[in-house]
Order: structure tokens, then sequence, then C-alpha cells
């Protein structure tokens, strides 16, 4: 099976049916995750440890765990509080089908159960305990404070306020960025990655994030809601600091194209195994949604 497949299918069996009691919660957690989102972060999970020498296997319940996180963030930033926005994966919010208190809870469910499933696998897992532990620590740091968390606090701080390069490079390196560079070191850890490699896909995984970033902002401007599946034209209504903002669209797309040569480069001693990932960073950055 495609590797894309072998994500949806885990993701499928390992999550409460929809008629798991209680059944409104089961279906909000279902309708997020199954809206056709990229999957991008299991893929990184999936490359990583396949350049490295790991099983795929192996490395399913990570790259679930990723979505699960990814998807309780998409959640909370569409909520009233927070981005207050309608349209998500080219359909009506959570919030808005579910109503708010359930919104909140899919996400909060989707969080406790993607350290679950990294933590203690449902099916026989071959990774040893402590590669599993140092997973859990790096997902819980990426999403936490001092990543995905913190960096949407940021961002919601700076919304009308003059923002620098720097401290625009600080919200995308937090809020977008910690999270894709954990799906590259996790993917390298539960591997049995050595240090050297882990080092190199750490400097992928954070040239691929803010590449992305990049990207995303450069498509906030030029998409439309048809092909994004999300709502176009949000961040400069918002008064928010994007790449294109800060730095023209010119030079944004620069920089996008640096850090994917970049990235690339770091993949060089992977050979045939790094390719994947290569494909998947090219993906990341030319992507047109
Ligand atoms: C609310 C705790 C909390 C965190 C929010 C990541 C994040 C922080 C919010 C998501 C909103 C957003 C637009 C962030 C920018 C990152 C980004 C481009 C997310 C969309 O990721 P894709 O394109 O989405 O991989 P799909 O739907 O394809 O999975």
């Amino acid at each position: 099976m495609e590797r894309a497949g072998l994500v949806e299918e885990y993701l499928d069996r390992y999550l409460p049916p929809e008629s798991a009691p209680p059944a409104t919660l089961s279906r909000a957690v279902r309708y997020s995750l199954f809206a056709g989102g990229k999957r991008l972060r299991p893929a990184l999970v999936l490359g990583s440890a396949e350049a490295v020498g790991g099983s795929i296997e192996d490395a399913l319940p990570a790259a679930a765990a990723f979505e699960m996180i990814h998807t309780y963030s998409l959640i909370h930033d569409d909520l009233p509080s927070m981005d207050d926005d309608s349209l998500r994966r080219g359909r009506p919010t959570s919030h808005v089908v579910f109503g708010e208190a359930i919104a909140i809870l899919a996400g909060d469910a989707l969080q406790s159960h993607a350290f679950a499933v990294l933590a203690d696998p449902p099916s026989p897992c071959r990774v040893p305990a402590e590669r599993r532990l140092r997973a859990v620590a790096e997902l819980a740091r990426a999403a936490g404070v001092s990543g995905m968390v913190g960096g949407q606090v940021l961002d919601l701080e700076s919304e009308g306020q003059s923002v620098d390069a720097a401290a625009l490079e600080r919200i995308h390196r937090h809020k977008t960025g910690a999270l894709i560079r954990a799906a590259a070191r996790v993917g390298a850890i539960v591997g049995g990655a050595n240090e050297d490699e882990l080092e190199r896909l750490t400097r992928f995984g954070e040239e691929a994030g803010l590449g992305f970033q990049i990207v995303d902002d450069i498509l906030d401007v030029e998409g439309s809601d048809e092909t994004l599946g999300k709502s176009a034209g949000k961040d400069a209504k918002a008064g928010k600091a994007t790449y294109p903002l800060v730095h023209g669209i010119g030079e944004a797309r620069k920089k996008a194209e640096e850090l994917l040569a970049s990235a690339l480069s770091r993949l060089e001693p992977f050979g045939p195994a790094g390719r994947p990932l290569a494909l998947l960073a090219e993906q990341m950055i030319r992507r047109r949604s």
C-alpha cells in the first residue's frame, strides 16, 4: 500500500469509531481528521525514518500522532476566539458544525490521543521504549509553550502591530516550524538515526518548515478559497505580519527557493533513501494549495 494510504488506514483503525460514546465527540474528531488534509507531517515522519534505514510500519504510530496534533491545532486556530474562520479543508469548520464547546473538546481529545498512540501504540510495536519516550518528549516540546502554542500566542499578540523581520521569523519558526522540525526529528529517532543523521534531518526540517510557512503566506495573498480549501486573504484582513508584507513577494519567493535548495542539500548523504523526503520538500515549497 502507498504510504499515504497506510497513514489513513492507521488513523481510521485506531481512532474511536463514529458511534463510540460520546458519539458527538467521536464524530467531531473524525469530521476534522478525515477532511482531506495533505498529511505532510506524517509523510515527513515516514520519510525521515526511511532515510535512516528505519521501517515505515514502525513509524506509523508517530506519523499518526503528528497528524492528530496538527488537526487539533487547526480546529482550535479556527475558533471564534482565535482566527474565527468558517472554512477549513474545504468544509465548514468544526465549531460551525458541532458548536464551540465540542470543537474545543475535539481538539483536546485529538491531542491526548496523539500522545497515547505515540507512547503506547495499540498494535504490536518494535520501536524500543527508550526511543518512544524520546519521541513523546520531542512532540510535547514542539507542540507546547516553546513551540506551536507559544508561536500562536506570539502571532495573536502581533496582530495590528508593526513586526520586523526577526520577529516574523520567530513567529513562523514556532507556530508552524516547530512541529515540522519535530516530525523530521521524530521519524529519525524512531528509525534509529545516529547523531549526525539526526542533526542533518533537524536542519532539513527547520528549512522545509520555514519555507512551507513562507509559501503559506504567499498563497494567502495569491490563492482563492476554492484552491486553498480555507479562507484566502485572511492575513491582510487580520492585520497579520507575513513574509510578503515584510519582505515583498519577490523576496519571499526567493527565500522559499533558497530554503528548499538548502534543505535538499542536507539529504545528499542519504542517497536514494532520502529521495521521498526530497520529493516531499519540493511538494511543500512548490505547492499551489
Ligand atoms: C491553536 C494551539 C493552536 C495552535 C495553532 C499551526 C497553528 C497554530 C495553527 C494553524 C493555522 C495556520 C494556518 C497555521 C499556519 C500553518 C499552516 C500552513 C497550517 C496548515 O497546514 P497544512 O497546509 O494543512 O499542512 P492541511 O489541511 O493540508 O493538513
